[in-house]
Parts: C-alpha cells; sequence; structure tokens
C-alpha cells in the first residue's frame, strides 16, 4: 500500500486516471484500460478503470475542492480524502470482509484508489428496483458493532483512542451535517428544496418549539459526544450489495462521534425506502435485524475484550445499549426529515413518478420523522420503530 504526498492538485481526466492505473503496478504491462467517470454522488469523481478483456479493475476516487451537488461556490476541503482512505484503512482492521480494500493514495491530489465493486449495486437502487439483499443487516450490524466497539474507550487503550482520534478531526464535513442534517430543514433556510404542496406541513416543523428542543439536544450529542469512530453518512448510498456481499464505501464524513448516528442514519435510510412502497416488511425486518446482530455482537465484544474496569459492573451495558438505541431513533428521524425537505434528497421519495403519491409519501416521512424525534425516549426494544411506522400510516 502506497501513500504519496508529492503531487500539486490537479482535477483527474479519464486518460488520467488510465495513467495513474497503468503506473501502480497492479496490472500486466500493456493493459488495454477502459475508463468510465461513474460518481454520481453529492462531492466526488469517481472513475472505473478496467480491463476489458478480464473485467479485472480499480476505482479512483478524487475529491473535488468543492461540493459537486451544489458547484464551485460550495468550497469544500480536499482533507476528506485522507479521512476517507484512512477510515477504510482502520475499519478493515476490524472487518475487512466488509469495506474495499485500499491500493494506494495520494494526499495533496485528494486521490483513493481502491477495489473494484462494480460487482456489486449500491444498496439504495437495489432497494428501489426491488431487492432485498438477505445478508445485509447481518453485515452492516457486524460492521457498526465491531468498529464501534473496538474504536471506543471500551475496545480500545484509552490513550491510544485520543491518539487515533486525533487523525480524524473533520470540522468541514462535520459542519455539513451539523447544518443540513440538524439545522436547516427545521428553519427557514435557503438550503432547504420541497415541493410547495408540502409547505404547510414544513411550516409546522419550523413553528414547533417541542421539536426544536429535541432536535438541539440531538445536535448537542453529535457535536460533543466521541463514543467511536463513525462512518458519518452510512445511507444505503454508502452501501454496495448483492445477496451474499455487502461493502461499506465513502466513509469521508468519519470522526469521533455518538455511538447511535451510524445506526440512525441507517435505520432512517431503510424507512425512506419503506415510505415509499407497499411491500414495508423487507425493510422493517432489516431494522429489526440489525440492531439485534449489533446488540448481541457487541455485547459478545465487551464480554471478551472489554478494556474499561468498569466493564463487569452491573447495568453499565444496559445502560450504553439503552442510550445508544433512543440516540439512533432520534438520528434517524432527523435524516429523514432532512432527505424529505432538505439538502441532497433521496432518489426512494423523490423517483416516485405519481405526484400525489410522491407528496403523501413525503407528508409521511415528515411525520414519521417528527413522531421518532419526539418519542425516541419511549423506544425500549426496536420492534417499536416498526409500531411507529405503522402508527403513522393509521394517523
Ligand atoms: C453537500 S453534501 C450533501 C450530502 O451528501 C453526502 O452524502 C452527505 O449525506 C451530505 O449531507
Ligand atoms: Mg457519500
Amino acid at each position: 500500500m502506497t501513500h504519496s504526498k508529492q503531487s500539486v492538485y490537479e482535477p483527474l481526466t479519464e486518460s488520467g486516471a488510465v495513467a495513474l492505473a497503468a503506473r501502480l503496478g497492479l496490472f500486466p504491462e500493456g493493459t488495454p484500460f477502459i475508463c468510465q467517470e461513474i460518481g454520481d454522488g453529492n462531492l466526488n469523481l469517481v472513475f472505473h478503470v478496467f480491463d476489458p478483456q478480464t473485467k479485472k479493475g480499480v476505482i479512483i476516487k478524487q475529491a473535488l475542492p468543492y461540493a459537486k451537488v451544489v458547484g464551485e461556490s460550495w468550497p469544500l476541503t480536499l482533507k476528506r480524502a485522507v479521512i476517507e482512505s484512512n477510515a477504510l484503512r482502520t475499519f478493515a482492521d476490524y472487518v475487512p470482509q466488509y469495506v474495499p480494500k485500499v491500493y494506494y493514495s495520494d494526499e495533496s491530489l485528494a486521490i483513493t484508489v481502491m477495489e473494484d465493486l462494480s460487482h456489486l449495486q449500491i444498496a439504495r437502487k437495489g432497494f428501489i428496483a426491488g431487492k432485498t439483499y438477505p445478508l445485509l443487516s447481518q453485515h452492516i450490524g457486524e460492521f457498526i458493532a465491531k468498529t464501534l466497539f473496538y474504536t471506543s474507550d471500551f475496545g480500545m487503550n484509552q490513550q491510544q483512542k485520543k491518539q487515533l482520534q486525533q487523525n480524524f478531526i473533520n470540522p468541514e464535513l462535520c459542519k455539513i451535517t451539523e447544518d443540513l442534517v440538524f439545522t436547516d430543514p427545521f428553519f427557514d433556510h435557503e438550503t432547504n428544496n420541497f415541493e410547495e404542496e408540502l409547505r404547510r406541513d414544513v411550516e409546522a416543523l419550523w413553528n414547533d418549539d417541542a421539536l426544536h428542543l429535541e432536535v438541539a439536544k440531538l445536535k448537542r450529542k453529535f457535536l460533543t459526544e466521541a463514543d467511536a469512530l463513525i462512518h458519518g453518512d452510512l445511507h444505503t448510498g454508502s452501501i454496495f450489495a448483492s445477496d451474499t456481499e455487502t461493502k461499506v464505501i465513502d466513509p469521508e464524513f468519519a470522526f469521533y462521534g455518538p455511538f447511535g448516528f451510524d445506526i440512525g442514519q441507517f435505520f432512517a435510510n431503510l424507512l425512506l425506502n419503506a415510505l415509499s412502497r407497499s411491500e414495508h416488511e423487507p425493510l422493517l425486518a432489516h431494522i429489526e435485524k440489525t440492531w439485534n446482530v449489533f446488540t448481541h455482537t457487541f455485547a459478545a465484544l465487551w464480554e471478551q475484550h472489554n478494556v474499561e474496569p468498569y466493564a463487569k459492573t452491573e447495568g453499565l451495558l444496559q445502560d450504553v445499549r439503552q442510550q445508544t438505541l433512543i440516540d439512533a431513533v432520534g438520528f434517524a428521524g432527523c435524516e429523514i426529515i432532512r432527505r424529505t425537505i432538505g439538502l441532497a434528497h433521496v432518489a426512494d421519495l423523490d423517483g416516485i413518478e405519481d405526484q400525489p403519491t410522491r407528496i403523501h409519501a413525503k407528508q409521511l416521512a415528515l411525520q414519521l420523522g417528527r413522531q421518532l424525534i419526539l418519542h425516541r425516549q419511549t423506544i425500549h426494544e426496536v420492534q417499536q420503530i416498526r409500531s411507529l411506522f405503522f402508527q403513522t400510516f393509521a394517523a
């Protein structure tokens, strides 16, 4: 694995991506590469460079110095590429089976070269197409449990944890989440984006003092609680999947944050898909299984590998578990509202072609998000999320 700091930044072209792939020595000399820019996310260039005969290839990802979703008027740090490659390498220490291999990174070009996952599909696209991904919740539950436990004060020497934390100070990307997830959708802000038919529902959120208080508490947790190294943007567009494999990608938002955040974002995006279709069960089952796998895996690690002298204290694990679920439910509510009326929507809802059906699904999303935030303290078991989901439909 190489890590270079030599070059001067310029955006990659397709021919530049091919030249880089050839230079890395991962392929036989003279490989007749094909290159396609395939980035459909909000922030980066992504090139798929491959040999059309063997189908073997690599992904070359480059951060742009601005947010692609908005344009050059929104400058954005290139350091996120280093955060991303460091996070992938750190996650690979604990769950190599669930992240792409990093072959090379160049800090000044903001480039990461990684394993080609083109045999898999982005989970959001698959869910929209009706796929169910039977192993997804097993894999994501394990991914979250192991990465959170081993990078926390329970799974790692507490001095080493603080040193690791220094590599993941990520103020600009955290600010995007602080603004776009926890603030702007709850006020009349220019980044918001919604159909006029939703105005009454949206204005009700802007004038809801009880909701504001609860979102402010959740935002404070996001700002201050450094439990573990979190992915920071674990929506279904950050996961490649098939019926047998799962790979988590794009951890450029990684930082030391609260235990419940990744779980909440994942739950939210499953719920957004469930709201967009008539067959809810596979999504609700994934939420429950993710939580059950997470809690069992985390508890087993706690039992066997905990470094904290208070680990065996009666009630501590239960308290961590309970608070993590409550926080995850609240974070999920914020993410659902943000993906419905804020910046960076999701295709699950926006792709509903029939306008009245789309508006109705979005109204339900706003109601569900609000309920999750306001009632999170009453959630003691994951099955209660299912009840809130169906109560939203019945209301
Ligand atoms: C300006 S970035 C908008 C969103 O894209 C990323 O995937 C994150 O979810 C971020 O909030
Ligand atoms: Mg992303």
